[in-house]
């Protein structure tokens, strides 16, 4: 199924007359308050968030999956999929590949199925969590971290074809997650996994093309239950910092021990220049993969409002945003497109914070104000504006009723039929 521009058309026909109504009386009251309406819409527009192939098909906990229908089983079907995402709210306009799970076969036919629907290819993410079918050497007691040479030379040669196959395909950074860690203690010594991470990487890192970034993900815990080598911020910073200029930390929202305060760590590592990336989603307990802004919208603000000024402020580059969740109740199709609205949401809530105002707060002591001028912009609505600034690119005024009127996934399960799966997590 592809959308075109006559879809996008019927389904806003019936939304034009009370979305214009909506955003006109929102303009104003911005325009009141000294906000150019024009240059927000142009930043929300373009904040592009990337797809990660493994979100467009159910995901499953450990107990089961219960699959939805109509899953994309091949890449180019993800790519399809990420096309139609991406014509619905332009604002997913890449998908990031995790290999093996995505190996191209043909080179050619997937840089046509990505330039039909106007897509490019993110980040690409290298897998030493999972063994492979035909792999001779085990991953269960790590990998780059193993103490066994010849199993951490079996994961730095992945990630190094893994650098190979994105760089034929246009990506312009390796992701590196890994599970290595420790379920007990005594299991492995904390300075040696550390030790023998660092010299993996570093052996990968001097394969990485000179305008490639490495994004270094961590996490607290999972699989692993006692400790993970990469646990931390501080972990990952440590690392990026001892690797080089093109080595960065790459935050995942559903990385962190409950309470943590996120943004205060993404405005250390903008304050030192390395927040190379972002993976989105929400938690409640210790999962990474509920909905963008479902649970904790407000923090999700407070990170946007630490971003934003981090753009003003700092010469931190630009972040590789992404989603990075797996569903296994909702279409995952209709998950992303409520994600992507949390997040450029809280990115306008941010980006209408009188920065002004809260500098002099914050320089008078004036704690009460402070918490006003942020609680401000977060209390407004500003979905019309959202909204808006999709329509005016070519989008949808409303995706999600779009995307259930137009009967995407019931044209997939028809093309795919119901029992397709997509490979993944
Ligand atoms: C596992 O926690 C994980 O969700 C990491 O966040 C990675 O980014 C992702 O899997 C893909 O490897
Ligand atoms: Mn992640
Ligand atoms: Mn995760």
């Amino acid at each position: 199924m592809k959308i075109t521009t006559d879809h996008i058309h019927s389904s806003n026909k019936p939304l034009e007359i009370s979305h214009a109504r909506e955003f006109n009386f929102l303009a104003e009251n911005l325009e009141k308050k000294g906000l150019n309406v024009e240059a927000l819409i142009q930043k929300i527009q373009a904040l592009q968030i990337a797809i990660p192939s493994w979100a467009l098909g159910t995901g499953g906990t450990r107990f089961g999956r219960f699959s939805g229908g109509g899953e994309p089983s091949t890449l180019i079907q993800k790519i399809q999929d990420v096309g139609i995402l991406h014509a619905l709210n332009r604002s997913s306009d890449s998908i990031s590949l995790h290999i093996p799970w995505d190996i191209p076969q043909d080179y050619d036919a997937i840089l046509q199925a990505a330039a039909e629907v106007e897509i490019s290819f993110d980040a690409v993410n290298s897998n030493t969590f999972q063994d492979q079918a035909d792999q001779s050497l085990s991953y269960k007691f790590g990998s780059l971290a193993n103490n066994d040479k010849s199993i951490r030379k079996l994961a730095i040669e992945h990630n190094k074809e893994v650098i190979r196959i994105g760089e034929k395909l246009g990506s312009k950074a390796l992701t590196v997650w890994l599970a290595d860690g420790s379920s007990f203690p005594g299991q492995h010594s904390f300075r040696k996994a550390l030790q023998n991470t660092y010299e993996s990487l570093l052996e990968i890192y001097q394969e990485l093309p000179s305008d490639w970034k490495m994004l270094i993900e961590y996490k607290p815990y999972e699989p692993y239950f006692y400790s993970t080598v990469i646990s931390d911020w501080g972990t990952s910073f440590l690392l990026a910092n001892k690797l080089g200029d093109k080595a960065f930390t790459l935050v995942d929202l559903g990385h962190h021990l409950p309470n943590t305060n996120i943004e205060q760590i993404v405005a250390t590592l903008m304050t030192e220049g390395k927040l190379g990336g972002f993976h989105f989603n929400d938690s409640k307990y210790g999962d990474d993969d509920l909905t963008v802004g479902s649970i904790k919208p407000y923090q999700l603000f407070l990170i946007f409002n630490e971003l934003v000024t981090g753009f003003e402020e700092t010469s931190n580059p630009t972040p590789a945003w992404m989603i990075d969740a797996s569903h296994n109740l909702k279409d995952p199709m209709e998950d992303l497109l409520q994600s992507v609205e949390a997040i450029k949401l809280a990115y306008a809530q941010a980006l209408i914070v009188d920065r002004k105002s809260l500098e002099a707060a914050q320089d008078g002591q004036d704690v009460g104000q402070g918490q006003e001028i942020l609680q401000d912009a977060f209390r407004t609505d500003l979905r019309p504006l959202v909204r808006e600034s999709i329509r005016q690119s070519g989008g949808a005024i409303s995706p999600i009723q779009s995307y259930r009127d137009l009967k995407v996934r019931e044209t997939l399960i028809k093309e795919r039929g119901k029992d397709s799966k997509a490979s993944g997590l």
